[in-house]
């Protein structure tokens, strides 16, 4: 609400208004709030016939949405409550501080727990129910940085020891200790969802919600009343992904969603909108998107004044501060809050006259009393047809005192000294001697206190401990896998099609499998057509929670667009980010639902890795399972697109992800064992991994598969295609990629033809997976001196008797072979697409960036002659004859 709107006309009549106010009271009590509803939407519209141009607000005045006359009974105990919440706080304060004392630097966070200690308390004591074999529990995004509180009230609840808090973000003790933030890889039975990269989890808590209705429409799951909460902070929101998705989860009437912003204005450097009100800014922008809104400004505390100021003066003044304001009366005494807050009009003046500074310094926020944040917590969790955002008013570093609270440095807190020490314990009722204090020791009471003993009792009503993560489903049989994909082993009999084409004849087939049909969770972001996929929006239906509700233009054709409650494809529209979401909750849905679903996401391969990295290191992290299908992969497969399309990097991005495995192969036998064995690592041995697999769409006769080489597909290289020169003079070694590999191919061919060179080809499906086999071997060799029997790297090992030069071609940055070349056994020539690209047809790109078949052939003299091999004239005339451009621009540079 900004000051213009309260800008009083000149002559506006108190009176007047005053009698408005009060017909509108005795509506409310004499016929009730919908009636009131109805009569204010009638002047409304009343108003706008006669020509009175309202302006536009999304908002409500910064007052609390449940008033207190509907606030409902507090059904705990709050005196028990506080001290537990007590407990919490200093021993979460311990932990960092202790930390700290012994490994300077280490880090941790103080003020981010301390402003939400409430949230988290009423949701621990009164609404968060775990999973359990009866209900499948509801779902929490914890705040990252709130951690060490989430630690600290498992710890007391006897869950964590006194060890692992001692080592807080010291993993690696003897022990072992708690990570930093909520990490699943590191502590997979505790925490489920990272969250500390910000803006993921509002994010991915939306795709979690509509992916539990998904479930439920499809059956894989009963309809529950489940909620899945998402703790952030405001700072959090100005992230894009924040609040990129929110539209998706009122369209979606996700009433199984609940948003909780810990509203303390202030974010890492300062106040998130100094200048303004983050609150009012968040509410409009949640209530334009058809949310419900939840503000908890003020506690109790508040409600005698505000119910003594009859002419609404209270809750106009609250609008009108900025959030610098707020944040000063924060850290100022009771008289400054008088002066500031209240002293602009006499008449505000008179509401607070009988309070003491004291008692006006510590009128608390809605954020920090328990029973305003039970009744928000309450109104969210019972209301029905969209999802639920509260905001919640706190003090970043709440009970810091002059350590920090609601000051500008307090996020970076994590060193208190004895004094301050003493006056949190004070403040808290923490029953230690000062002396004790000075040690910073970590408080459990006895197990028989009335503070453990009511902690267990909530808990056991909401059915056990949260945060855990476990595994709950079976381990697939996988059974008749082999029927699934053997058609692919065969080749295409001639037939030309792309690799992706073949992927999306897996799929279908894949689609119809007894075992795991149903399990399949297609992903695309309004990419279907581009990937030819058209043919299953038929078949397995387009999945919306409503239905088709009318008649598609193309009902008449064979493949038109089916939208249906129990539709299986997850069209997601424009949104690689949502998409991600929506793999990341199929992914880990046999964690959290106990559901095997697999889920098959393929996007324009650019917009992957490069896009939305952060989300596939979050999948990472939380060991997600699933294919990821990077579509027209690759710089020179898609003609025209031009350098935003064309993706040199993701297979050098993949590598990062150290759980991801990636594969560039080049025909559909390569992508059929790849898949086939990727289900059966994933969901029948229950590995902690994910695919990424990239995709072309240029059409080629897709060859049997030659033998059996299965292995060498998933270990990352096989020979492909041997010379069928006798007794050869001059030999060579070439390593083709996915698009590329035909390039090498066809160099085959020249050389051997025109040079009387034999050169064996070689399909290397991944670089990735050659890396990591041969860096584990140095390292065992390394660690190992003295075995007897040293490791060779496979790359090694397949090499053995492949002699020759060496040359390696790929659609990818020329890093990818050079990564290698170290356990080759000798010197490696790359060629790479490293350079920003041009729009053009696949033939000028493949010869811009030189990785066709003649630039293979003149790497491969080059090496010959390098080796005294060959003659310089015959590198000479090849050029001519190749009809190579020597002077043409670098395309790495140009
Ligand atoms: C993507 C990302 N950028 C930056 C950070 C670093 N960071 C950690 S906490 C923080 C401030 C958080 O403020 P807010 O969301 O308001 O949370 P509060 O601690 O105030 O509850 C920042 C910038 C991060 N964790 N993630
Ligand atoms: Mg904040």
């Amino acid at each position: 609400m900004n000051k213009e709107a309260y800008t009083k006309p000149h002559n506006m009549d108190e009176f007047e208004v005053q009698e408005w106010l009060e017909s509108l009271d005795s509506v409310l009590e004499s016929s009730g709030p919908e009636v009131a509803t109805e009569i204010l939407e009638r002047l409304r519209a009343h108003a706008t016939v006669s020509g009175i141009d309202l302006p536009f607000t999304a908002n409500t005045p910064y007052a609390n949405t449940v008033p207190l006359r509907l606030e409902p009974e507090f059904p705990g105990d709050q005196e028990v409550e506080r001290r537990i919440k007590s407990l919490v706080r200093w021993n979460a304060l311990a932990m960092v501080v202790r930390a700290n004392r012994v490994e300077h630097n280490i880090g941790g966070h103080i003020s981010t727990f301390a402003s939400a200690a409430t949230l988290y308390e009423v949701g621990f004591n009164h609404f968060f129910r775990a999973r359990n074999d009866s209900f499948e529990g509801d779902t929490v995004y914890f705040q990252g940085h709130a951690a060490p509180g989430i630690y600290s009230r498992a710890f007391l609840e006897g869950r964590l020891s006194a060890q692992k808090l001692e080592n807080f973000r010291r993993e690696l003790k003897p022990g072992g200790g708690l990570s930093s933030y909520p990490h699943p890889w590191l502590m997979p039975d505790f925490w489920e969802f990272p969250t500390v990269s910000m803006g993921l989890s509002p994010l991915m808590a939306i795709y979690q919600a509509r992916f539990a209705r998904y479930l439920e429409n499809r059956g894989l799951k009963p309809k529950t009343d489940a909620k899945i909460w998402a703790f952030l902070g405001d700072g959090e929101t100005d992230e894009p992904e924040s609040l990129g998705a929110i539209t998706l989860a009122s369209r979606e009437n996700l009433d199984n969603l609940i948003f909780v912003v810990n509203c303390n204005l202030q974010r890492l450097d300062g106040p998130v909108r100094g200048n303004g009100q983050i609150i009012q800014e968040l509410e409009s922008a949640f209530r334009g998107a058809r949310w419900n809104v939840v503000k908890v400004l003020w506690g109790s505390e508040w409600d005698p004044i505000l119910e003594q100021d009859s002419e609404g003066l209270l809750v106009k003044r609250m609008g009108e501060l900025v959030d610098g304001e707020y944040q000063k009366l924060v850290v100022e005494s009771g008289a400054y809050v008088r002066q500031q807050f209240f002293g602009t009009d006499p008449r505000l003046l008179r509401l607070v006259e009988p309070m003491s500074d004291e008692a006006l310094r510590r009128l608390r926020l809605g954020g920090h009393d328990p029973r305003k944040v039970y009744a928000a917590y309450k109104a969210a969790f019972e209301h029905k047809g969209q999802p639920t955002v509260i905001l919640a008013r706190t003090i970043k570093g709440y009970g810091l005192g002059e350590a920090g609270e609601g000051k500008n440095v307090t996020h970076q807190q994590k060193k208190l000294n004895e004094d301050e020490l003493r006056i949190f314990r004070s403040r808290f009722d923490i029953p230690l001697t000062d002396e004790q204090c000075a040690e910073v020791p970590f408080y459990r009471p006895s197990d028989d206190s009335v503070e453990m003993q009511y902690l267990k009792s909530r808990r056991e009503a909401l059915g056990g401990y949260m945060p855990a993560r476990s595994v709950r489903t079976k381990p697939l049989e996988c059974t008749g896998h082999d029927d699934l994909f053997n058609e692919f082993f065969e080749g295409s009999d001639g037939r030309e099609v792309s690799t992706t084409m073949a992927y999306v004849g897996m799929l279908r087939k894949m689609l119809k499998d007894p075992e795991i049909g149903k399990l399949i969770v297609p992903i695309v972001p309004d990419e279907a057509r581009t990937f030819g996929m058209e043919s299953l929006f038929r078949t397995a239906g387009i999945y919306s929670s409503v239905g088709q509700k009318y008649q598609p233009v193309d009902v008449n054709t064979l493949m038109y667009y089916k939208e249906a409650q129990d539709g299986q494809i997850l069209e997601e529209g424009i949104t690689e980010a949502g998409s991600m979401g929506s793999f990341i909750a199929a992914g880990s849905a046999y964690s959290t639902y106990g559901v095997n679903t697999i889920p098959f996401f393929i996007y324009y391969s650019m917009f992957g890795f490069q896009r939305i990295a952060d989300f596939i290191w979050a999948a990472a992290d939380m060991r997600v399972r699933g294919f990821l299908l990077g579509g027209t992969a690759g710089c020179t497969t898609l003609s025209g697109e031009g350098l935003q399309h064309q993706d040199g990097n993701s297979h050098v991005l993949a590598l990062s992800v150290p759980n991801l495995r990636a594969y560039d192969p080049a025909f559909a036998y390569e992508i059929a064992v790849i898949i086939q064995d990727g289900i059966r690592r994933m969901y029948k041995e229950g590995e902690s991994i994910f695919y990424y697999i990239t995709l072309m769409n240029e059409p080629y006769a897709m060859p049997a598969m030659p033998g059996d080489v299965k292995d060498g597909i998933l270990k990352g290289m096989y020979r492909f295609r041997a010379s069928d020169i006798k007794k050869p003079k001059l030999r060579a070694q070439l390593f083709g990629s996915g698009s590329i590999l035909r390039e090498a191919l066809q160099a085959q061919d020249i050389l051997s033809e025109k040079y009387g060179i034999a050169a064996d080809v070689w399909s290397v499906t991944s670089y990735k997976a050659l890396y990591n086999d041969g860096i584990e071997a140095e390292r065992w060799n390394r660690l190992h001196p003295g075995a007897k029997q040293k490791r060779v790297p496979y790359v090694t090992q397949q090499l053995e008797n492949a002699p020759g030069v060496l040359v390696a071609a790929s659609d990818y940055l020329k890093t990818l072979p050079n990564m290698i070349s170290q356990w080759m056994p000798r010197r490696l020539a790359s060629l790479g697409t490293d350079g920003f690209g041009r729009s053009e047809g696949r033939k000028s790109l493949r010869d811009f960036f030189e990785v066709d078949a003649r630039s293979i052939v003149l790497a491969t003299l080059h090496e010959l002659h390098q080796d005294g091999k060959i003659e310089r004239n015959v590198i000479d005339k090849a050029i001519k004859d190749l009809g190579i451009n020597p002077d043409k621009p670098n395309p790495v540079i140009s």
